[in-house]
């Protein structure tokens, strides 16, 4: 059984992968209009796996015989006219839902709950990895600057994401 805390904690952590989803999305619809369609690629497949992640909450709140309340999607910006400056917002989202699960996780602890504790280790060791992953993207983006060609290359590159 969750917590009341714990369950409305849980709740609010599937709003923030549904909106990390919707957020990649609307990424994704900017680069298509910048004609970056390895980008829109890369984020189209982003948004994706974040959707997966609020079905896991979803499922394991489920499991957990607690119910499920979905909330509104705030809108997502979509102002963005460079690359980087894009994918350096993706890490800064990233780094921001890092936070979330470590608060999740500190919370969990505190509520005596080690299944939920245990259930969240695998989001732990995925957000080491996307951070890892958008991180190298922005290295290799700084390398090239606004040199057309290269931005070609990475974007080529980006669009091989499987
Ligand atoms: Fe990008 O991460 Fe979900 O959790």
């Amino acid at each position: 059984m969750l917590s009341p805390k714990m369950l409305q904690a849980l709740n609010d952590q599937i709003n923030a992968e549904l909106y990390s989803s919707y957020l990649y999305l609307a990424m994704a619809a900017r680069c298509e209009a910048l004609d970056l369609p390895g980008a829109a690629h890369w984020l189209r497949l982003q948004s994706k796996e974040e959707h997966e992640h609020a079905m896991k909450f979803f499922q394991y709140v489920n499991e957990r015989r607690g119910e499920v309340k979905l909330q509104a999607i705030k809108e997502p910006p979509c102002s963005w006219n460079k690359l980087c400056q894009l994918f350096e917002d993706v890490l800064a989202h990233e780094q921001y839902i890092s936070k979330r699960i470590n608060d999740l996780v500190k919370l969990a602890r505190d509520e005596n709950d080690y299944a939920t504790e245990n259930f969240l280790q695998w989001f732990v060791k995925e957000q080491v990895e996307e951070e890892a992953t958008v991180d190298a993207v922005i290295k290799r983006l700084r390398l090239v600057g606004e040199m057309p060609q290269g931005l070609f290359f990475i974007d080529r590159e980006l669009g091989q994401r499987s």
